[in-house]
């Protein structure tokens, strides 16, 4: 399957692996927004938010799981941090294989851009 972070879970592409279980791969962002920026996803090809079944609903529900264990070790969970799913063009996703985003070590705005 022709998916970058498909490929990144295939070992077929390099990534900084952070974390790795069964299900679930974090990797840190090649284009980094924050001073820890990382990329949760589900091994398991999905393109969007969109495409998600009653069935993924544990599955999906591990990336703020490994989000908030992230954040614990690198010490921002008590100061804060931001976690971004992007959803289709409008919501700024640019990978089709859904993937949360970790930033923190610095402080976020709101509104988002
Ligand atoms: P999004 O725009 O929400 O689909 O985010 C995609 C993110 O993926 C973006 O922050 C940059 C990151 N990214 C794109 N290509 C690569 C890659 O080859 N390796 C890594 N580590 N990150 C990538």
């Amino acid at each position: 399957m022709d998916c970058l972070f498909c490929k990144i879970v295939n070992r077929e592409i390099p990534a900084d692996i952070v974390y790795e279980d069964d299900e679930v791969l974090a990797f840190n962002d090649l284009n980094p927004q924050a001073p820890t920026h990382i990329l949760i996803i589900p091994k398991r090809h999905i393109a969007t938010l969109n495409d998600l079944t009653e069935a993924d609903q544990a599955l999906v529900g591990r990336l703020p799981y490994v989000a908030a264990r992230l954040a614990r070790e690198r010490g921002f969970a008590e100061d804060g941090y931001r976690v971004v799913m992007n959803c289709n063009d409008q919501g700024g996703q640019t990978v089709y294989h859904i993937h949360m985003h970790l930033m923190g070590g610095r402080r976020f705005t709101w509104p988002a851009g």
